[in-house]
């Protein structure tokens, strides 16, 4: 039985060797609020086609594994919200067998996307270990998955939600990739800075691609991480979002909140606490991740 149902665009893209950029729906669901949400998920594929790529967003739904959406299907996600359910590699089983809709993290949009050939991917944050994770073991699988299937991730660095340093020793362990864009430091997805340096400073797409190709080539199983920092007119003040999340940490610890539900409820608060100000950030760094997927998708299909 085939659970895959590719777009037709997207298909004939595919058929065709042209540049396709994959897109994860847990961030319409559960990253942001309706209309804001379909707002950013139109836009983006507006920006990856702009750049000369055609855009597949990823969702579970009636018990397909669907590779690119229409505009009912992101309209549906995006004001369903937090009732989808947020699916990871754990959960596709479930979610497909019971016909529900799911909306795929960085893990699940990864595995969607290699399934139909697709190698770039991006998204705002990905998945990592979260602080404390040496009491509670909460490391993402976004982190496991990025190991084992091979796409590019774009993102906009790690969070500071999570613990930058341990998620790079992860990273490390795992053989995984991270790359900055024009920068040798991470960017911490609000900020262009973290303390922290990636692994390769590269300068252009083509210099991504072929990194990517050299990868694959050789069989070297798994994804890459390409950290582009946030534009700097978009940029948070780095004492402000500290504070912030720091609160927001303490607060999930007080309300016990645990596993799938983390990550939505600490960006829920995040926003909360900085008034809003981390969404519209939100969108900026996101499209500026979309632009740069599109334009490595466009030299990665060259030969
Ligand atoms: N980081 C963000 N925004 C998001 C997510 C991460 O800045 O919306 C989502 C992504 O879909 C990611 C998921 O794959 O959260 C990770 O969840 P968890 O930590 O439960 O693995
Ligand atoms: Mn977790």
């Amino acid at each position: 039985m085939n659970y895959l149902n590719i777009h037709p665009e997207v298909q004939k893209a595919l058929d065709n060797n042209q540049a396709v950029v994959a897109l994860e729906s847990t961030i319409i669901s559960h990253g942001m609020p309706y209309p804001k949400n379909l707002e950013t998920a139109l836009m983006l594929e507006e920006e990856v086609r702009k750049n000369g790529a055609v855009p597949a967003t990823i969702a579970l739904i009636n018990g397909k594994i669907k590779i690119g959406l229409t505009k009912v299907e992101l309209t549906f996600l995006a004001k369903e919200g937090l009732k989808v359910t947020k699916t990871s590699r754990r959960d596709i089983p479930y979610v497909l067998a019971k016909k529900l809709t799911g909306a795929t993290t960085v893990a699940a949009t990864m595995i969607a996307a290699d399934k139909a050939g697709i190698r770039v991917f991006a998204t705002g944050g990905i998945g990592g270990v979260h602080r404390g994770a040496t009491e509670t073991f909460d490391i993402s699988a976004d982190l496991q998955e990025l190991a084992k299937t091979n796409v590019a991730v774009v993102c906009a660095g790690i969070k500071a939600i999570l613990d930058l340093e341990l998620t790079l020793e992860y990273l490390e362990t795992l053989g995984v990739p991270v790359l900055g864009y024009q920068t040798d430091e991470l960017p911490a997805f609000y900020t262009r800075k973290s303390g922290f340096k990636v692994d390769y400073k590269m300068k252009n797409p083509k210099e991504i691609a072929d990194l990517l190709k050299a990868k694959w080539n050789l069989n070297l199983e798994g994804g890459v991480i390409i950290a582009n920092p946030i534009p700097k007119e978009s940029a948070l003040d780095f004492d402000v979002m500290t504070k912030a999340i720091d609160q927001a940490i303490i607060e999930q610890n007080k309300l016990g909140i645990k596993g799938k539900e983390s990550t939505p409820f600490l960006l829920a608060k995040v926003k909360e606490l900085t008034k809003g100000k981390s969404l519209e950030s939100n969108i900026e760094l996101v499209k500026n991740n979309v632009i740069l997927a599109a334009k490595i998708s466009v030299e990665y299909i060259k030969n």
